[in-house]
């Protein structure tokens, strides 16, 4: 097995406010009286803290072209800064959301670091790369790649100088969900990604295997997986607030996360988000198991 020696650090993350739906931001203490560290057979396991968020509010009408971009901008700083306090150079860090508007903090961190040096999986139904130009929605969840790529036009409070991430340094997997202005940027900054349309032509083992290579080429690099469950299936993850069909299988994500751990120790973090266990809980929390088992066994 893979890891044998290292920390493996779980942190919660308690957030709703980057969506309209309250029940994401429960995950972190539902997983933890699961006790699913219990299946992690590597590593030594420990849950360091879980990190509320300030605000359950979600504004609506927005106030601003992001929906409680204040709190959002707040919480995220928060998040940034335990993530570079807590982590070392040894440790494997699995942040569980909460919505996916941690993604940006949670990316921005490793960027940090690994001074740049970071390759990231995006596993999502959507592309997360909305501006509030584009958006349909005002919700932040569905912006954090585009803020990573440096394409919002951020308010005060969502800087803090962090790190930018290359567009050549991601790539995501089971998009089959964009709005229409968010495609034509997606295609105009030539971000990589496999829809299920192509996962379905080209085989998902090529896909990742090719997505690795596009985003480590020299394969030197640390490799983040950003894993928003609503890229599988959703009769697979029915607790989910934003919901896709036909999308990815239990046996895609066990091709992608053994091509990724043969990475070894440069497997280095991992987000798991977009859980809502006040929508469905039965299926939703099996498929969790799954995904926990696959990613560490
Ligand atoms: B998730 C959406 F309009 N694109 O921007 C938007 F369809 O983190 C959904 O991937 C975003 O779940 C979904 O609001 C964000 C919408
Ligand atoms: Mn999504
Ligand atoms: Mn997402
Ligand atoms: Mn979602």
């Amino acid at each position: 097995s893979w890891r044998t020696n290292d920390n493996i650090k779980i942190l919660g993350s308690a957030v709703s406010i980057g969506q309209p739906r309250q029940g994401v931001e429960k995950t972190p203490s539902v997983l933890q009286a699961e006790k699913i560290e219990n299946l992690i057979p590597i590593g030594r396991v420990t849950w360091v803290e879980t990190i509320d968020q300030h605000a359950y509010t979600y504004e609506n009408p927005r106030a601003g072209p992001i929906r409680n971009v204040q709190d959002i901008a707040k919480y995220n700083k928060i998040l940034y800064d335990k993530i570079l306090s807590h982590l070392s150079t040894e440790d494997f860090l699995l942040t569980i959301g909460g919505d996916h508007s941690i993604g940006s903090a949670t990316v921005s961190a490793m960027l940090k670091a690994t001074d740049g040096n970071l390759g990231v999986i995006w596993i999502d139904a959507h592309g997360d790369c909305n501006t509030p130009e584009t958006s349909p929605s005002g919700n932040y969840h569905g912006m954090p790649v585009a803020h990573l790529l440096g394409l919002l036009q951020c308010p005060i409070e969502f800087q803090w100088d962090q790190p930018i991430l290359p567009v050549t340094s991601i790539a995501m997997i089971g998009i089959r969900d964009l709005d229409p202005e968010e495609k034509v940027l997606m295609d105009k900054i030539g971000i990589r990604y496999y829809t299920m349309e192509i996962i379905h032509e080209m085989g998902i083992e090529t896909v990742i295997t090719e997505a690795l290579k596009y985003i480590d080429p020299n394969g030197t690099k640390k490799i983040h997986v950003s894993f928003d469950v609503d890229g599988l299936d959703p009769e697979l993850v029915p607790g989910t607030g934003t919901i896709a069909p036909n999308g990815l299988t239990l046996h895609d994500y066990a091709v992608i996360a053994q091509k990724v751990k043969l990475t070894g120790d440069r497997f280095a973090s991992m987000d798991l988000v977009e859980i809502n266990f006040d929508i469905e809980k039965n299926v939703t929390l099996d498929s969790v198991k799954e995904i926990i088992r696959i990613t560490f066994q």
